[in-house]
Order: C-alpha cells, then sequence, then structure tokens
C-alpha cells in the first residue's frame, strides 16, 4: 500500500547548509543586493533574492536548494517563534513566496515544500507540553504525531489527532479525522488556542478569550491567515488500558466490507462513541486484488472485544493484531507502516450521505477503475469511507465553531477519499487525469442521487477542488472579512501556495 509522502528528502538531496553565506569576496555585490532589495519593495523581488534577504539576518539557519524543479530554492529552519516573526515581516515587506512546510505530508503542489521560494520548515518547533490538570498539551508544528501519542501516553490521556505515526500538525488546520472523532468531534474543534505569526510580523494568541474571528477562522481556514508557531490542544483521560490494532483483510472479504463500513456509519459511530474504525481498502497492481489494512481503536478498557468491533472479526480476516494496549503511539507506527515515499501520487475527496447501497456502488465503480491499470508499475489505487457524525459536528458547536459549514447536519456523512499511485512519473499523467474524470463522473452520480454533500475536506483534497468554497457563502465571506482585518495587504493570499479563499 503506498500513498506519497512528499517529505524531506528533497531537502537531504538537493539543498547544502550555508550555500548563500556571504564570503569575502562575495560580500559586496550581495550586500548591496539585500539593501537594494529591502528598500525597493514590491513587486516581486526574485526567489533567490528573497533568499539572500533571509541569510544575510540568518546565514545559520538558512539552506540553499540547487536543483530546480519541485526544489524550493532555500529551506528556511527557525528555532524560535521571533525568527519566524521576522522572516514573514521580510516576506510581506518584499513580496516574497513562500511556503511553510510541517509534516510535509500534504499533496497539494504548492502547499508545503514545491516549486521554487522560500520554505519555512517548523522541524524544529517540537515542544509537546502536558499540562495535566489544565487538560491541555502544547504542540510544536514541527511534531509528527507519533511524538505527540508519546508525550500524552505518559500521562494516559490522549489529544484528538491523525492516526498515522509520521503526519504533521498541517492536518491541524484542516478539519481532520482522529481516533477521538466520534465523542469529541474534528481535532479543529479540540485546539483551544493557536499563536499565530501575522503577515506583519506580529505575534498574536488566537482564542476563545483573544482574537476569537482569527481563532474560528483557523478551525478549517489553513494556512490563509499566518504561521501557526504553537497548538494549545485539549487532551482527554483515557484508561490506562485500551484496544487498537490492525485488521488485514483480503479479496475475501470485500463482499462484506462495505456493509460493515455503512454500519460503522450509522450504528456505532452514533451510539457507541469510544469506537473508532477506518474502513478502507486498497487496489494492489501487482497482485491484482484488493486488501485493507483497517485501524481500530475503542477506548475503554474491558475484558472482550465490544459488540461495535465484534462484526469485522467474523468476516474472513487475514492478520488481525487487535490487542490491549497502555500505549497508542505504537498504534500509530502500526498504521502507517507500508505508506512509502516518493511515488507518484493524487488524491481527491468527495463527500456524501452515507447509503448502503451507494457504498457498494462507489467501492465497485472504483474497483473497475483501477483494475485498468494492472499492469502500470507499482499501481496502487486506495479508497477510504470516514464518516463525520451530526454528534461530531454539535461538539463542534459547542467548541466555539468552525468554518466548514457543516451546522444542522441531521445524518451521517461520509468523506470518501480516492488516492492513485504509480511507480513512474511518466505513468501518471493518464492515470491521473482519468482519476480526475472517474471522481467528476461519480460525483454527478452521487448528485443524482440526492446523496452529494459540499463539502470538501482539506485533508484529503486535490489542489484543483475548491475547498474553501464548499464551506458555503457565509463562512467565505467571513473569512474574506477576518483575513482583512489580520492581513490587510493580502500577504497570505499573493504569497503562500496552497487553497486560498475564493475572491
Ligand atoms: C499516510 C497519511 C495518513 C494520513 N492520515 C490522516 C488522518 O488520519 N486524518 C486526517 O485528517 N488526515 C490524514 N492525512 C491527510 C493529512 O491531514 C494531510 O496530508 C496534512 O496536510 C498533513 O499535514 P503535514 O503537516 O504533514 O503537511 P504539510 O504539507 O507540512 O502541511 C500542509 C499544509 O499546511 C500548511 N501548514 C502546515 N503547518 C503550518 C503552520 N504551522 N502554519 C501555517 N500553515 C501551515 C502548509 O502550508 C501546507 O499547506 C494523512 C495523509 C497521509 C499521507
Ligand atoms: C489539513 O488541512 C489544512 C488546511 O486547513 C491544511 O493547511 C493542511 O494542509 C491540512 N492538510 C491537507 C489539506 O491535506
Ligand atoms: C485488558 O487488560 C485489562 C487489565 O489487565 C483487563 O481488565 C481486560 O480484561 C483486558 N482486555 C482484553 C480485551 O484482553
Ligand atoms: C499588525 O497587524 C495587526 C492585524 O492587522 C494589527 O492589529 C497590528 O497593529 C499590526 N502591527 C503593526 C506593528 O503594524
Amino acid at each position: 500500500m503506498s500513498i506519497t509522502l512528499s517529505e524531506p528528502r528533497l531537502k537531504h538531496l538537493l539543498c547544502s547548509p550555508g550555500h548563500i553565506r556571504i564570503t569575502m569576496r562575495q560580500s559586496l555585490p550581495l550586500l548591496a543586493l539585500v539593501t537594494a532589495a529591502v528598500v525597493s519593495a514590491r513587486p516581486a523581488a526574485r526567489d533567490t533574492d528573497c533568499c539572500a534577504l533571509l541569510s544575510a539576518i540568518y546565514p545559520d539557519k538558512l539552506q540553499l536548494c540547487t536543483a530546480p524543479a519541485l526544489a524550493p530554492s532555500c529551506y528556511f529552519v527557525p528555532d524560535i517563534t521571533e525568527e519566524v516573526a521576522t522572516a514573514v515581516k521580510l516576506f510581506t515587506d518584499n513580496d516574497c513566496k513562500f511556503f511553510v512546510r510541517a509534516g510535509g505530508h500534504h499533496s497539494t503542489p504548492g502547499a508545503a515544500n514545491n516549486g521554487g521560494a522560500v520554505t519555512i520548515a517548523m522541524t524544529n518547533f517540537k515542544q509537546k507540553d502536558v499540562d495535566p490538570v489544565n487538560n491541555i498539551i502544547s504542540v510544536g508544528p514541527g511534531n509528527r504525531f507519533h511524538e505527540v501519542y508519546t508525550a500524552t501516553d505518559a500521562y494516559d490521556k490522549v489529544a484528538v489527532l491523525g492516526r498515522y505515526a509520521q503526519v504533521g500538525t498541517g492536518l491541524l488546520l484542516g478539519a481532520d479525522l482522529s481516533y477521538l472523532n466520534n465523542p469529541e468531534g474534528l481535532s479543529v474543534d479540540n485546539i483551544v488556542a493557536h499563536e499565530v505569526v501575522l503577515a506583519n510580523g506580529t505575534v498574536v494568541i488566537a482564542s476563545a478569550d483573544s482574537h476569537p474571528d482569527l481563532h474560528k477562522a483557523l478551525k478549517g481556514g489553513g494556512d490563509n491567515f499566518g504561521v501557526i508557531t504553537r497548538y494549545d490542544l485539549k487532551v482527554f483521560d483515557r484508561p490506562h488500558n485500551v484496544l487498537g490494532g490492525l485488521v488485514t483483510y483480503g479479496e475475501e472479504a470485500m463482499p462484506f466490507y462495505d456493509d460493515l463500513a455503512y454500519d460503522y456509519h450509522v450504528n456505532a459511530a452514533v451510539n457507541d462513541l469510544e469506537t473508532h474504525i477506518l474502513p478502507q481498502w486498497g487496489f494492489n497492481g501487482a497482485t491484482g486484488k484488493r486488501e485493507s489494512f483497517t485501524p481500530f481503536y475503542y477506548g475503554k478498557d474491558q475484558p472482550n472485544l465490544p459488540p461495535s468491533l465484534q462484526p469485522w472479526v467474523e468476516v474472513p480476516w487475514v492478520h488481525n493484531t487487535i490487542r490491549n494496549t497502555t500505549a497508542l503511539a505504537p498504534l500509530s507506527f502500526e498504521n502507517h507502516d507500508g505508506y512509502v515515499n516518493g511515488d507518484a501520487q493524487q488524491q481527491r475527496t468527495i463527500t456524501i450521505y452515507a447509503d448502503r447501497d451507494f457504498f457498494h456502488e462507489v467501492s465497485d465503480r472504483f474497483h473497475q477503475f483501477a483494475q485498468q491499470y494492472t499492469n502500470v508499475e507499482g499501481f496502487y489505487a486506495l479508497h477510504c469511507k470516514m464518516p463525520i457524525t451530526p454528534f461530531m459536528v454539535e461538539k463542534g458547536v459547542e467548541n466555539g465553531g468552525n468554518v466548514l459549514g457543516l451546522e444542522g447536519l441531521d445524518r451521517p456523512i461520509s468523506i470518501l477519499y480516492f488516492g492513485v499511485t504509480s511507480k513512474s512519473v511518466a505513468d501518471s499523467d493518464a492515470i491521473f487525469a482519468a482519476h480526475e474524470e472517474f471522481i467528476e463522473n461519480l460525483r454527478s452520480i452521487a448528485a443524482s442521487r440526492g446523496l452529494l454533500h459540499r463539502y470538501i475536506m482539506w485533508n484529503y483534497s486535490g489542489f484543483n477542488q475548491q475547498v474553501i468554497a464548499s464551506y458555503g457563502d457565509d463562512n467565505v465571506a467571513f473569512l474574506k472579512d477576518v483575513s482583512q482585518r489580520y492581513d490587510p495587504t493580502g500577504a497570505f493570499q499573493r504569497l503562500v501556495g496552497g487553497q486560498k479563499i475564493p475572491q
């Protein structure tokens, strides 16, 4: 199974520290350039100028990249919030394009580490301080989720985080699916404060009490408002022993799989909130068969498998690691195992109302689509169905609300994820185009059945999907307003890649 992780390997291959550190011979012209660029401000300093500007201030924190194509021109690796603030102000003043990278897992071109300009790598923001009295963990954006799980495991607590060890905190800007969604809602709704560097370099705390408009906008509004340098997340007590593990299924289980997934959406996810299941299957081109690595979590200590999980072990399975465990970090590694870096990958998502027949139809159609590519090297097609329930949405409202536009949901919806992967980029163009067409066709079918929901989840979206528009007109208007207030020159709209607020 493979999803591309657009990871720091580029950095190691293509960037080297200190390349533009000013040597005696170079120093005069380069310094002149720096001064000129600072003064002339807009429009458009070239990418390299921006790297030079920054290098003049932080020579030891900059890595210059030489390769063209997908590599950024330089990586800036700050250690403290003030350095981020200085850099962001410099970028705003000089119209420098820049990107922010947390875990580097998002596949949108230009979102995290692609295509020229400066990348701010939040790698060194490793704070993970648990306040066990107030039940908060302060998390730096440089953490991967396994590191956060390790910190909370020590207290028998858990935050509402992604399920995969190596995924980073960019997820906390999207919506975000987690083991704790059913009882506690989306990850974004369990952030009590954001520390944010605004476009003009000012640092603010956004919470219910301080800049609540910005706080709300960041719950779904992504990287449109500032650079987040700290997330304060709620943590929840959990029993010392919980159940968790991964069940592997083969083709034999597939006839039952969508019934199980449907029952999870409308029954277990609604009626037994301690349950978490991530229903997914993949088609492996190499074997021509489907397989599934399904993560399970149950947040209560009990002697036997609960009724919500029982049906999943009554169908044929190949391997089952569901066990009693006191630690969630190892589960996050187990889930992540098998996802490899570096293949060509494209993801798309749509949202539908949960419907038993349509669940089957979606799987059948995607399976048929995938079988066309059996002979393509490294071909893999991955499909997930993930519920958002009315209760989860209510939790979000209780926690101050977000901008996703899901309020008033009256029955479970399902986030459908579709990813395709091939080994070689040469094969990928045709596959990606066909995949795109598959999704658009599926969207029409869902709409014609009255099952399409407008929401597009950022975290599983493709670069050309209109995520923010999917939040609805009121939320778009609110986001524009907040952007105007906190970033009057629109620096994050002009200079930072990724999903932008529709104008
Ligand atoms: C194997 C795998 C498993 C996944 N599992 C889940 C899951 O369980 N649940 C789920 O909801 N999603 C999941 N996803 C999707 C995941 O949420 C997104 O890929 C997410 O973007 C990952 O964040 P990141 O920090 O790794 O990515 P990055 O690419 O580093 O960041 C993504 C985006 O966020 C912005 N950003 C990041 N940090 C900051 C910051 N501090 N300030 C401002 N902007 C910032 C960046 O500009 C970028 O656009 C998974 C993805 C993969 C590949
Ligand atoms: C989850 O979504 C937030 C957007 O709000 C993005 O900034 C992160 O990129 C994140 N991951 C995505 C979109 O995959
Ligand atoms: C897990 O361990 C606890 C404590 O030892 C025990 O009470 C419980 O029955 C166990 N559960 C399972 C499913 O083995
Ligand atoms: C920076 O921007 C914020 C939000 O627009 C504003 O409140 C603050 O006064 C600005 N600070 C400076 C120094 O301009």
